[in-house]
This record gives structure tokens, C-alpha cells and sequence, in this order.
């Protein structure tokens, strides 16, 4: 057994973003990087004689971080590491596999939906013993100690086979490559009427199409829909996984998911469209032409979660990010439960889940998961809408619109700004924050300022407060704006500005939404001057 100590410097910059660290490849490429965090996640978490899961979502660079992980685990004394078969592991699939072996945490490897390959981007996340992103009191002592880190341990041994399930010693410690998908599908079935679905895919009057984005879903999507599930060979389009996305840019939106979006909104459309991200945590839903935005989705699945087996006894509340549209808080209210408004990312749902305060969560960014894992989970979303459509025998659109009839509309839309000059972006917010007390009371043409403030939350469990969360403007008649910078951007600054208006008469649900939200969208513009500080004319990307 030969373990090294390798003498390296920090390098200042490894501070996690909303889902971890994320820096184009080259960055990671670069000597001591990896290393250097990996070591700091060791060093600040004590993980001597532990269980700890690895896995990735098969992006570029996704095989030699682990063979580096997996030497660097059994040198600083990890007792046991689980590993997805070559080396991927969905997120949701990771929170699972670490949940169902009461592992002590897990380190997962993605970039999300950054695109990927020699010139795209990669990342990597600890996650804690509830399956669930770290915290920010961890997150913020793995990147103090990246800032005073002198030296790490790794194993000089060679790489291992990771392509077959079967199990391996590294020095002291075991090693177990697993096939994620059983255990995955298992849980999947726990929560789900598979004998319905399976009805609904072969009755021969229901043609969907999952779009894999040749991301991580891939292999996941054939096992459950084509295998297991009884739909035609084909339903589950890009599902090769590729280490570049196939060139893609893997978020299922309506820009980058477009082969889906031909397919559902072309002619002989099939009922029900999907599609999952990069790391398989995010959803979009489509109809036949017809596209379900990610807030509506989390209030549709909130309203009808009575109907399926694993919510049938009632949801102990719904949590949503600030930004998501309030449609949710109207169905919390309906049914008698509690909704709570969390600042953006996936780990502020944690302790609300733990605590079962929340069952389901979901958020603007085509997230949806609930207390089956501490991560958002695209195929469970596909599955919780194919189980609605199989009990109520309706279409995607029926669905929304009775919804919408029953609860109101709210018209809701994200406008991104990407890969803006940084030093800019954070001068505009600067100078929002500056306004902020002096605009209640103010008219925009017919919209006036009911109140405005940059979003903090103090946490219901542990009482810690999160603070700048995302700059909320809010007019009389419900209608709102947010302004924030993204944090899971590597290049430049994102700006998102987030519109929302609240429409009940049924009559004006057909209006176009860029048209309802026409007046925010340029009262918006008008007080953070978005076009000066950003130097652009228009988003780059409209969801
Ligand atoms: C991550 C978090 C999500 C969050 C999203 C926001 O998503 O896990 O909870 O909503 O970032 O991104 P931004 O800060 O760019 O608005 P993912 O899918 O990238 O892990």
C-alpha cells in the first residue's frame, strides 16, 4: 500500500454556487484542482471508516475524477465506497443509493445542464446522510478549508473496472460497483401504480415521447418505459448517454429541448412529452402542443396527489423556491395544508422534508421531487404525470386548463440574460437594492408598488437565516417581479428576471403569457435598466 501526501497551494476560487462547484472542464483539468477539493470535503467531514457513495452523470472528465476520488477515499480511510456502474449515477439515483445503504454522504459528479465534453463544463456536490445537497454551514467549511489546504493523500494503485457491477478492495478499503437502475425502479414502483401506467402505454390510444437529451436518463428511460412499462421501442428518444451531450446543451427547456418540442407540437403529435437534464434531476412536461410551465406543473401534482398510491393519504405541505409562481400556494390553501417559499436550490427543501413539514417541493427551474429523496427527480415527475393521465383519462391540456378554471391562472415567465459581464450585473443589483426602500407606494403605469425587499429566509427547523436571496418587487393586484444572478452559471454573469401576474377569469386564460406580462416585463426593464448594465437588446433565453 503506497499512499502519497502531495504538496499543493489553494486556489481561491473552489466557493460552491447554488449546486456545488462548477467550472468549465480545463479548470478541473487543471493540477490539484479536483484534488484539492476532494481533500477539503475529506478533511472538514471525517469520513474515516465510513460508507460514501460516487457516481456522476457521465459527462466528460465523469471517469478519471472518480478513478482520482476512489484512490483519494481509500488513502484518507473511507471504509467503503459504492460506485454506479461506469461510474454514473443520476443525482436523484445518487440521493437514492445513499438513502437505501444509510451511507454517511456522497459525492456526485455533474455539471447539471451546463453542456458538456473536452470544452464544456463539470462540477461535483457533497451530499449528507438524507440523500440531500449539504448545507450551506458544510458547503461553507469545504470552501474555507480549500482556501488553507497545503497538501492531500492519494493511493498510487491503478484504476479500477467500473463497468461491471462486482465488488473490489483499494488498499484497506472495499469498493462496490452497483447498478443503480434496480434500485431506482424499485422505489419508482413503491410510489407509483405501474399496472395502470402500464395500461395507459400499451392501450394503443397513448403515445408519449421521452427525449433523454443523450444525457444520464438514457439508460434509466428504456428500463422504465420501454422495458418495464410496455411502450414501443422509440419512445425514448437521445437515450445513449454521451459524454458531450451529443454537442447538445442538456436543459429541457423549450430552446434546448427542441427535438422534443418538434416532436410535440408537429403534426400527429403524441399525447404526452418529456424530457430530463444533463444529471436527470430536472423536467419539462409537454402535451400535444401544449407546454406545462415547471409552477404549474408543482400545483397540478399538488392538487392530484390523492390520486396516486404513494400520496394517497394527503401531503403534509408543499414547499416551493421564491421565485416559482404562487400557483402552488393556492392549492396548499384549498387543501388545508402548508406552503412554504424557500430561496433557489434544491437544499433549502431538506429540513422541511426531514422534518415533514413538506412532501412535495418544487421549483421554477423545471424541478419537482418529493420526501422519496432529498433531490429534485425528473423521471418521478414524468411518472407522477403519466399516473395522473392514467387515473383521470384526460389530456395533458384538459388537465391544466380545468386546473386553471378551478384555482385561477397565474402567468408566469423567466427571462434569462446569460453570459453577461459580471462586474455589470452585480453594479445593476446594486443599485436595485439601493431603491429598494424608497419604491413602495410608486406607479408604473397601472401597476403600483406594494412592497419590495431582497429575500431572506430564516429556515422553520434549524432557524438559520439565509439573506440576498433574490430581489422581489410586488404591485397591489398580486402581480409580481424578481430579479437574481444565477448561481450555477461558470461563464460571465446570468441575470433571471422572473415575471408573474395572476389572472382568475377564465375567459382571459388563452392570452398569450408574454403578452399578459407585457406591462412587467417593461416595468422591469424600466427600474433595473436592464438593457444598459447588461448590454443587450433582448433575453437570450425566454421560458
Ligand atoms: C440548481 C439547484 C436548483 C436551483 C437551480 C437554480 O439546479 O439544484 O435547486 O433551482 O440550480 O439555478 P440558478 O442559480 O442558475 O438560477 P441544478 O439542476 O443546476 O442542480
Amino acid at each position: 500500500m503506497n499512499i502519497k501526501t502531495i504538496s499543493t497551494t489553494p486556489f481561491n476560487d473552489q466557493k460552491p454556487g447554488t449546486s456545488g462547484l462548477r467550472k468549465s472542464v480545463k479548470v478541473f483539468q487543471s493540477p490539484h484542482y479536483l484534488e484539492n477539493f476532494v481533500q477539503s470535503i475529506f478533511d472538514t467531514l471525517q469520513c474515516e471508516n465510513k460508507t460514501l457513495v460516487v457516481g456522476g452523470d457521465g459527462r466528460y472528465y465523469n471517469r478519471q475524477a472518480i478513478q482520482t476520488i476512489l484512490k483519494m477515499a481509500a488513502a484518507n480511510g473511507v471504509g467503503r465506497m459504492l460506485v454506479g456502474q461506469g461510474g454514473i449515477l443520476s443525482t436523484p439515483a445518487a440521493s437514492c443509493v445513499i438513502r437505501e445503504n444509510q451511507a454517511f454522504g456522497g459525492i456526485v459528479l455533474s455539471a447539471s445542464h451546463n453542456p458538456g465534453g473536452p470544452d464544456g463544463d463539470f462540477g461535483i456536490k457533497y451530499n449528507v446522510t438524507n440523500g440531500g445537497p449539504a448545507p450551506e454551514k458544510i458547503t461553507d467549511a469545504i470552501y474555507d478549508r480549500t482556501k488553507t489546504i497545503d497538501s492531500y493523500k492519494i493511493l498510487e494503485a491503478a484504476d479500477l473496472d467500473l463497468d461491471r457491477p462486482g465488488s473490489f478492495k483499494l488498499a484497506m478499503m472495499d469498493v462496490e460497483v452497483i447498478d443503480p437502475v434496480v434500485p431506482y425502479i424499485k422505489l419508482m414502483e413503491s410510489l407509483f401504480d405501474f399496472d395502470r401506467i402500464k395500461d395507459l402505454l400499451t392501450s394503443g390510444k397513448f403515445r408519449m415521447c421521452m427525449d433523454s437529451l443523450h444525457a444520464v436518463t438514457g439508460s434509466y428511460a428504456h428500463a422504465i418505459f420501454e422495458q418495464r412499462l410496455g411502450a414501443p421501442a422509440g419512445t425514448v428518444q437521445n437515450g445513449i448517454p454521451l459524454e458531450d451531450f451529443g454537442g447538445g446543451h442538456p436543459d429541457p427547456n423549450l430552446v434546448y429541448a427542441h427535438d422534443l418540442v418538434e416532436v410535440l407540437y408537429g403534426e400527429n403529435a403524441p399525447d404526452f412529452g418529456a424530457a430530463s437534464d444533463g444529471d436527470g434531476d430536472r423536467n419539462m412536461i409537454l402535451g400535444r402542443h401544449f407546454f406545462v410551465t415547471p409552477s404549474d406543473s408543482l400545483a397540478v401534482l399538488t392538487a392530484n396527489a390523492h390520486l396516486v398510491p404513494g400520496y394517497k393519504d394527503g401531503l403534509a405541505g408543499v414547499a416551493r423556491s421564491m421565485p416559482t409562481s404562487a400557483a402552488c400556494d393556492r392549492v396548499a390553501e384549498k387543501l388545508g395544508i402548508d406552503c412554504y417559499e424557500t430561496p433557489t436550490g434544491w437544499k433549502f427543501f431538506g429540513n422541511l422534508l426531514d422534518a415533514n413539514k413538506a412532501t412535495l417541493c418544487g421549483e421554477e427551474s423545471f424541478g419537482t421531487g418529493s420526501n422519496h429523496v432529498r433531490e429534485k427527480d425528473g423521471l418521478w415527475a414524468v411518472l407522477f404525470w403519466l399516473n395522473i393521465l392514467a387515473v383521470r383519462g384526460e389530456s395533458v391540456e384538459q388537465i391544466v386548463r380545468t386546473h386553471w378554471q378551478t384555482y385561477g391562472r397565474n402567468f408566469y415567465s423567466r427571462h434569462d440574460y446569460e453570459e453577461v459581464d459580471a462586474a455589470r450585473a452585480n453594479e445593476m443589483v446594486e443599485r436595485l437594492r439601493s431603491l429598494l426602500p424608497n419604491l413602495k407606494g410608486q406607479q408604473f403605469g397601472n401597476y403600483q408598488v406594494a412592497y419590495s425587499d431582497d429575500f431572506s429566509y430564516t429556515d422553520p427547523v434549524d432557524g438559520s437565516v439565509s439573506q440576498k436571496q433574490g430581489i422581489r418587487i410586488g404591485f397591489t393586484d398580486g402581480s409580481r417581479i424578481v430579479f437574481r444572478l444565477s448561481g450555477t452559471g461558470t461563464k460571465g454573469a446570468t441575470l433571471r428576471l422572473y415575471l408573474e401576474s395572476y389572472e382568475p377569469d377564465a375567459s382571459k386564460h388563452d392570452r398569450d403569457t408574454q403578452e399578459a406580462l407585457a406591462p412587467l416585463i417593461a416595468i422591469g426593464e424600466e427600474i433595473a435598466q436592464i438593457r444598459k448594465f447588461t448590454d443587450r437588446e433582448a433575453p437570450t433565453v425566454i421560458t
